[in-house]
């Protein structure tokens, strides 16, 4: 039973997990045209390279608000709206959302129901967020991060037969914000059994969620915490 501990906790994460999604899944996936709602930042000289902001954070003020625009925080990962984190850069604009540890759970993330249907070129496309880490967490994050489609063009997040993906990441307390980038063609299969096994976010079928999750929580306290702002998905990679 003692040696059986592990997996079972790793599959009554998964099953929280599954149960957050799909009780903020919307029935219908929205369609979304590359590029939209992006006209605020026509001075950042990659915005035209937006295909599609995940989120921004501007339009939101407080926790409430952040659950009624389909993010969830699980596990020890607490989510709420700052205004105090913000660096002058227009891209950050006044809003970010903040991620406090705490409580009893070996295991913490948070995340979006998109429920989304727009065009990535998964050959170019990258996935990308601005993230600030306080010095004093010291210790290095390593974020898993993961996207789930549609591949059965239901509209709803079957996990025996849609794609998930994920890759990690590793981000070190430097103080400071930061342009996180990656290719989605670096993003692996997190589900070989289930979905085509090809990240295809289109039209037909979209993007269900996005899930940030920390990956080594063992010495993580109280007292970490850590800044995300601009989730989007670009045609290029992006630095600032
Ligand atoms: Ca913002
Ligand atoms: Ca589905
Ligand atoms: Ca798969
Ligand atoms: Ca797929």
């Amino acid at each position: 039973m003692e040696q059986n501990k592990p997996a079972l906790k790793t599959l009554s994460v998964l099953l929280i997990v599954v149960a957050l999604i799909f009780s903020i899944e919307k029935k219908f996936l929205v369609r979304e045209l590359r590029g939209e709602s992006i006209s605020k930042y026509e001075s950042i000289k990659w915005v035209n390279q937006v295909a599609l902001l995940i989120d921004d954070f501007e339009g939101l003020t407080d926790t409430t608000s952040l659950k009624n625009a389909s993010f969830f925080g699980y596990g020890n990962a607490h989510i709420s709206i700052d205004s105090t984190q913000n660096d002058k850069n227009t891209i950050a604009s006044k809003n970010c959302v903040k991620v406090q540890w705490g409580g009893a759970y070996n295991y913490g993330g948070w995340g979006k129901g998109v429920g989304k249907n727009v065009e990535l070129n998964t050959a170019k496309d990258h996935f990308n967020f601005r993230v600030f880490v306080p010095k004093t967490n010291a210790d290095t994050t390593i974020l898993k991060l993961m996207l789930e489609e549609d591949d059965n063009f239901n509209g709803t997040l079957d996990t025996d037969k849609d794609d998930s993906w994920f890759y990690k990441i590793p981000l070190y307390s430097t103080g400071k914000w930061e342009m996180v980038s990656i290719p989605l063609k670096d993003f692996t299969d997190n589900n070989p059994n289930a979905g085509d096994g090809i990240l295809n976010i289109s039209r037909k079928s979209g993007l269900h969620t996005v899930i940030i999750a920390f990956e080594n929580v063992e010495r993580f306290t109280p007292e970490h915490k850590w800044y995300f702002d601009f989730i989007c998905f670009t045609k290029e990679k992006i630095s600032e």
